[in-house]
């Protein structure tokens, strides 16, 4: 069994989310992805609307995720790579280049991120959606 992990906030779960998430998926037989819990997310500077049961609730929701387990810090991805025995580290490619020391212990493949649509930006539509001047930003 080929084992893939991959790890990020997804709050406001959107197609971009699936598409990375159905990419990884392809990429093995089993998808792990390690959740920033809201502590971690406050250390990456992002505030979730969803808390992180929240947001694993709906991950492990999805027909593409096998597992969920909580991102805690910056320092974990090589132990979470040998506990778990991940074969292969995907992450979208506005992290180029940010874990290639995975390298020494798995495949490590950046994925090009699905354009136009990121979690802040639905965030900002729709807190200003009663704005008459404000457009689509999606
Ligand atoms: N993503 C994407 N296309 C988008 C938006 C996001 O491919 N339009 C990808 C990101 O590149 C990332 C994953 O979806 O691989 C999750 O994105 P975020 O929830 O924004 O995660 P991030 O804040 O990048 O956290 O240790 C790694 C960090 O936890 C990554």
């Amino acid at each position: 069994m080929k084992r893939v992990i991959t790890y990020g906030t997804f709050d406001v779960l959107h197609y971009g989310h699936m598409n990375l998430l159905k990419r990884a998926k392809i990429l093995g037989d089993y998808l792990i992805v390690g959740l920033s819990d809201d502590k971690f997310n406050a250390i990456k500077n992002k505030r979730s609307y969803y808390t992180y049961d929240q947001r694993k609730m709906m991950l492990e929701a999805c027909r593409y995720v096998d597992l969920v387990i909580p991102e805690n810090t910056w320092e974990q991805k090589i132990e979470d790579i040998q506990k778990y025995q991940a074969d292969v580290f995907v992450m979208g490619n506005d992290w180029s280049g940010k874990f290639d020391y995975l390298k020494d212990y798995c495949e490590v493949i950046y994925l090009p991120r699905t354009p136009e649509v990121s979690s802040t930006k639905i965030k900002y539509y729709l807190s200003h959606i009663g704005d008459k001047y404000v457009q689509k930003v999606i």
